[in-house]
């Protein structure tokens, strides 16, 4: 009876051996057969309550099934996790071609990259920079430039007044003052830096703005001077084939005076919205340097001669770049900006 039934369970073993394909299936099966409750160790534990002539040949092929279940199901389990493993890697495999996430990376804004354009261009022609605070005495900023008491920059309504005489600096000229009061001549210097207008926001208005200033001032430094080095300017800021002309203009600081236009580049002359039909672009104002302000920082008119010019960082990038409203470039607006990356 006991027999038959061992050969019962090793055909129901086998069976489900053959059904099983994991490892957890593999384990159910061992469980089911070799485990506390297991059917070959419930026979085998009730030997006892079989007729003692029969006991010994029961246990022995008892044992024989439990051994034969065991490397059974041991043989088939290493297969299992084999390929259970292979199957988790190829699952989890890595694509090592696959290109590395960029890390996003800022750029220098338009301004700043305007503003080192116009300073390398000066650089090159043996400019140094020189650079000043922006908060300023009215002597540095006006007084020293030959501006007037009654000039209307001098006005509260112009300028941004800190004290009766320290504002906010209106021009970069007073770090112009600041180097030649501390060196003598030969001066050959561009300052580039912020200034501050107290103008209401518009189109073409900024309280802030930047500006770049240059100066150059020696024993014979002549108008020829100035003309052919804002004429290189222009080539090299706004292409090779920009033309510029000096129209004469009044600045106190300078005499004589000019500003200087490009000739349009959107329309090359002929007159276009861009230019307002004029064919010109105005780019920047220069001039000799007025003998009084050389007299002021203790410079003698009779024996040196200087030029000087100023342009605003905003108007050349707006022009170059076609840019219609000033107050873009303080917005941080990242459709804006990424235009320029
Ligand atoms: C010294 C002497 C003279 C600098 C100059 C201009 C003409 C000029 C404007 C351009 C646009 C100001 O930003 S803007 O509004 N500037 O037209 N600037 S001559 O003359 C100087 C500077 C320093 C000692």
């Amino acid at each position: 009876m006991a027999v038959l039934r061992i050969d019962r369970i090793r055909a129901a073993a086998a069976r489900e051996l053959k059904g099983a394909t994991t490892s957890a299936e593999l384990e159910a099966v061992r469980v089911k057969y070799l485990g506390r409750q297991g059917e070959i160790t419930q026979l085998l534990r009730s030997l006892a309550s079989l007729p003692a002539a029969e006991r010994p040949e029961v246990g022995r092929q008892a044992n024989e099934l439990k051994a034969e279940i065991e490397a059974a199901v041991s043989e088939r389990l290493v297969a299992a996790r084999a390929e259970e493993r292979r199957r988790q890697l190829e699952a989890a495999r890595l694509d090592l071609t696959l290109p590395g996430r960029r890390p996003p990376l800022g750029t220098l804004h338009p301004l700043t990259q305007v503003n080192d354009e116009i300073v390398a261009i000066f650089m090159r022609l043996g400019f140094s920079v020189a650079e000043g605070p922006e908060v300023e005495s009215d002597y540095n900023n006006f007084e020293a430039l030959n501006i007037p008491r009654d000039h209307p920059a001098r006005d509260m309504q112009d300028t941004f007044y800190l004290s009766e005489d320290t504002l906010l600096r209106t021009h970069t000229s007073p770090a112009q003052i600041r180097t030649m009061k501390a060196q003598r001549p030969p001066v050959r210097i561009i300052c580039p830096g912020k200034v501050y207008r107290r103008d209401a926001p518009d189109v073409t208005h900024s309280p802030m703005f930047h500006q770049v200033e240059g100066l150059a001032v020696d024993r014979t430094i002549s108008m020829g001077d100035l003309k052919g080095t804002l004429e290189l300017f222009a080539r090299e800021m706004f292409g090779e084939r920009s033309r510029i002309r000096f129209r004469p203009s009044f600045f106190p600081f300078t005499e004589p005076s000019a500003e200087v236009d490009v000739l349009c580049f959107n329309c090359g002359g002929t007159g276009c919205r861009f230019c307002a039909q004029s064919g010109w672009l105005e780019i920047l104002g220069c001039g000799m340097v007025h003998p009084q302000v050389l007299r002021n920082v203790g410079y003698d008119p009779e024996e040196v001669t200087g030029w000087a010019f100023g342009m605003g960082v905003e108007r050349i990038a707006m022009l170059k770049y076609g840019v219609d409203d000033i107050r873009l470039f303080f917005e941080n607006d990242l459709r804006f900006l990424e235009q320029f990356a």
